[in-house]
């Protein structure tokens, strides 16, 4: 018995750094992303009665420190008495910079492993499930713009808009591939232990949240930016606030935010977006789409372009 299935990674335009249980994963306070189409994770998920352990292949090599954390979100659906499972994972982008694969990892988890059980669940179930594995994970359940909001016991991610109702596209610059050196969860936990502006990151967070929801509804480019890019601009004071500091940008990080203000600046509609990594992520309107890689391409520092429009949530690609 397998089952594949496929996940985008997202990105929060309003975001999640902070655990308030840690036991159950549940974040600190709600968030708001959208689903990148071009970028994916396909996961197989192979019964497999013949191991002793389950094993993982990430992009065809055995991935052995991944693998804990694999299994633990497959018992999470099948139970701690399943069978042992060989797990066969392939993303298109980099992994472990900053470009949530965690994200689209755990969702195509959750989606695989429960084609293979015999109740299967409803997606909300589904989005608790990825969460409980890494929050972002949850919001990968569905498309277009996502909120998660965050209940007392569980999380309730909900769609906002679809991919097209809002055509809007990404372009990331990709500034460096190495592997970020401190993990999101541990890190967001060391800000909640030191950081001193922490609390106030989580009381000002309901209103970035009602920002961003009225400007998606009212499909209003200008306020969503503004809000966005303060709102990634506070996360990472608070990141470069904890002890011992976590900095995550590079010298090309700062050159890509300056492209962006620069094309702003000429009246191109564009904000950016930056997460647990060195990449920089622009969000624009589609028509800008071309005119914003150009221009990023051209920034010191950037290995690359990855550019993308909206896409669509966590689904079953094959199942037995
Ligand atoms: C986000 N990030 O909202 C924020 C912005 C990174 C910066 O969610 O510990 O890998 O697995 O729950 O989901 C990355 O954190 O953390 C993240 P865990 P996760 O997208």
């Amino acid at each position: 018995m397998q089952s594949t299935a496929r996940a985008h990674p997202n990105i929060a335009l309003i975001k999640y750094w902070g655990k308030r249980n840690t036991e159950l994963n549940l974040p600190a306070a709600g968030s708001i992303s959208i689903t990148l189409a071009e970028l994916s994770t396909d996961m197989s998920i192979e019964i497999r009665e013949d191991l002793d352990s389950d094993q993982l292949t990430l992009n065809g090599a055995r991935a052995d420190d991944l693998l804990p954390r694999l299994s633990n979100c497959v018992d999470s659906v099948l139970g701690r008495e399943r069978p042992r499972v060989d797990i066969r994972s392939s993303s298109n982008f980099p992994v472990a910079a900053g470009l949530a694969s965690s994200a689209s990892a755990f969702a195509a988890c959750v989606v695989a492993a429960d084609a293979l059980d015999d109740q299967p669940r409803t997606r909300a179930e589904l989005a608790n499930l990825a969460g409980r594995a890494s929050g972002s994970a949850a919001r990968s359940l569905y498309g277009g713009f996502v909120e998660l909001e965050n209940e007392p016991s569980s999380v309730v991610v909900r769609n906002l808009l679809d991919a097209g109702d809002w055509p809007l596209e990404v372009v990331v610059a990709v500034t460096s591939e190495a592997r970020k050196t401190v993990g999101s969860g541990e890190a967001m936990e060391l800000s909640r232990k030191t950081s001193p502006f922490y609390a106030q990151w989580l009381e000002q967070q309901p209103d970035d949240l009602d920002t961003a929801r009225t400007a998606v509804a009212e499909r209003d480019f200008a306020r969503l930016g503004d809000v966005a890019e303060h709102n990634c601009l506070k996360m990472h004071s608070v990141m470069w606030s904890t002890r011992p500091p976590m900095v995550y940008w590079t010298r090309s990080t700062i050159g890509c935010m300056e492209t962006v203000r620069e094309l702003r600046r000429g009246g191109v509609p564009v904000f950016f977006t930056i997460d647990a990594g060195p990449q920089v992520k622009a969000v624009c309107m589609a028509a800008a789409a071309e005119q914003v890689e150009r221009a990023l391409s051209a920034t010191d520092g950037v290995l690359r372009t990855l550019r993308t429009p909206l896409g669509e949530g966590a689904r079953l690609l094959e199942g037995d």
